[in-house]
């Protein structure tokens, strides 16, 4: 196959770009795919928080671009939670829509590894084949001949093709930019978000600013990517949309011009038809079986979650001077009277009950869970959602207590039952009190505690009171607050619905959360 095989830039000159390898032709059409589900699945994530900032503290009412008419702020008379904050994207833009972040997340994070792995093959075969010379400029002067270019455009002129090749200088450009530069750009701040690596190498999200800054430039890079798709479709259009249609389709163009336009048109629009059919399917199963998808997304996503979570442990140590001065609420604080009687009694009444797989249950008083051990230190919440905000922590190491209480080996989980009912909390076809659970390997990390202390205070109620978990590794929605009681199990299925937390169930987010 001598359009496989095409080598290097010779034989491309001497085809006259009437051959395109297969590689490039399925590579290119996969990409359209993959874009398609990483955009739309990104703008359901977006709609969660749909909010940017330049800080990491996130001060409500202080974002650079907010695309919700809504705005929260500190002093707002009526408490509010971060949940309330979410917007509700249609399903013809956000993959699956109507406030669906967990299944937004699992597309994105699946989309992503296609993604990815079509990018790499695309450029391992570039340079395997000699091909990267139609991509990778070898001359300074190609930006005096872009700025050129744009001139001829700018006069309604279609500027001189490169020799050779079927585009101009400016186009060459662009498609190294996006390819070689914004391609990976938005691997890499998207990686800057997850709250495993910014736990673990708090110096590489500081990289991007932080990890607001991370995420701002993440959607700039998205509106990049959006432009570029634009402007592409539209040179292609004003170049020779025949010829440039047929060899992208078919992966040549005879020479005759026109010839096999006809098969080409009608394949290439039974692809962008399928493009459009998939992404259709996968809106309408994901809105109508979400819990199996869940599942099924889960099969690729969550050992990628886990791997990080599992590897990562966070070793963050912030300043007093970065503690920040306003810290998000998510869920409504316990409205039951007997939380109301526990707080009455400044918690003297409180016991935390432990027991599950364990040598020694006990119902541990807020001394005697103080007097198992003392960690503080100043970190970064995560958010979700998108926000974030930064306090000091201080309580009891999750290790200490399982060995007070002698954990069994069957163990395998920990779970933690909360005091917030969220039928009553928040209504809206919830049910059921909230609940968590993490795996063994991050209940004895070293920043994972029983928390009682915050800013150097006792735990506000809003916070958790009296006893909250912090995982630092991970995102917020794991570390339950309110708890009652702590149960070690072998297994999650038998626990609410069995995906391993409340919003697990409820939301459909991962049960590993290191993204
Ligand atoms: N019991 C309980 N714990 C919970 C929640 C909740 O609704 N109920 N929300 C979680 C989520 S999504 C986040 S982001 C954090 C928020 O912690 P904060 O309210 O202290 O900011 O708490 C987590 N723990
Ligand atoms: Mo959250």
């Amino acid at each position: 196959m001598p359009a496989i095989l095409a080598t290097n830039y010779p034989v491309l000159l001497a085809t006259n770009y009437k051959v395109f390898p297969i590689w490039l032709v399925i590579g290119h059409f996969a990409n359209i795919l993959f874009m398609l589900f990483m955009v739309r699945s990104g703008l359901e994530i977006l709609s969660a928080f749909p909010k940017f900032y330049l800080s990491d503290d996130c001060p409500p009412g202080k974002e650079w671009l907010r695309l919700t008419r809504r705005v929260y702020s500190a002093e707002a008379a009526h408490p509010w939670s971060s949940l309330d904050e979410e917007e509700s994207w249609s399903p013809v833009i956000a993959l699956p829509g109507r406030k669906n972040l967990g299944l937004g997340r699992h597309w994105h994070f699946m989309s992503l590894q296609f993604w990815v792995a079509n990018g790499a093959a695309y450029i391992a075969m570039l340079f395997a084949t000699g091909w990267w010379r139609t991509m990778v400029p070898t001359s300074w002067s190609i930006f005096p001949d872009s700025v050129r270019d744009v001139g001829y455009y700018l006069m309604f002129k279609i500027p001189p093709k490169i020799p050779g090749m079927p585009f101009d200088h400016v186009q060459m450009l662009s498609y190294f930019v996006v390819v070689f530069i914004l391609a990976p750009f938005q691997v890499l701040s998207g990686a800057a978000m997850s709250p495993s690596i910014a736990g673990r190498f708090p110096w590489y999200t500081r990289l991007f600013g932080g990890r607001q800054r991370a995420r701002s430039l993440h959607f700039l890079g998205m509106c990049a990517f959006v432009v570029f798709i634009v402007v592409h479709t539209a040179m292609v259009i004003i170049n020779d949309l025949p010829n440039l249609w047929t060899v992208m389709v078919l992966g040549h163009v005879e020479s005759a011009p026109y010839h096999g336009q006809t098969e080409a048109l009608i394949i290439g629009f039974l692809g962008l038809f399928g493009v459009v059919v998939v992404s259709v399917v996968a809106t309408w199963f994901s809105r109508r079986y979400p819990r199996r998808t869940q599942r099924l997304l889960g099969i690729m996503v969550n050992p990628f979650e886990g791997a990080l979570s599992r590897v990562l442990a966070s070793r963050q140590r912030y300043r007093w001077s970065d503690i920040s001065p306003y810290f998000r609420v998510n869920g409504y604080p316990p409205p039951s009277d007997d939380y109301a009687e526990l707080v009455a009694g400044d918690f003297a009444d409180y016991r935390l009950e432990v027991g599950g797989l364990v040598e020694r249950p006990m119902a541990l008083s807020l001394d005697e869970l103080r007097a198992l051990g003392e960690e503080s230190y100043i970190a970064k919440h995560n958010c979700i959602q998108g926000w974030s905000a930064i306090a000091q922590w201080g309580g009891v190491p999750l290790a200490n207590l399982m060995a007070a209480v002698g954990v069994q080996p069957e163990a395998r989980h920990v779970a933690f039952y909360a005091f917030d009912d969220k039928a009553v909390t928040e209504g809206e076809g919830r049910s059921g009190y909230f609940y968590g659970t993490i795996p063994m390997y991050l209940a004895d990390k070293p920043q994972t505690i029983l928390a009682m202390e915050m800013n150097g205070e006792p735990l506000p109620i809003e916070h958790g009171a009296p006893v909250r978990l912090r995982i630092e590794s991970q995102l917020g929605f794991k570390m339950v607050k309110w708890i009652r009681a702590i149960e070690f199990v072998a297994d999650v299925d038998a626990i609410g619905d069995g995906q391993g937390g409340w919003r697990e169930d409820q939301q459909f987010y991962s049960n590993a959360a290191g993204i």
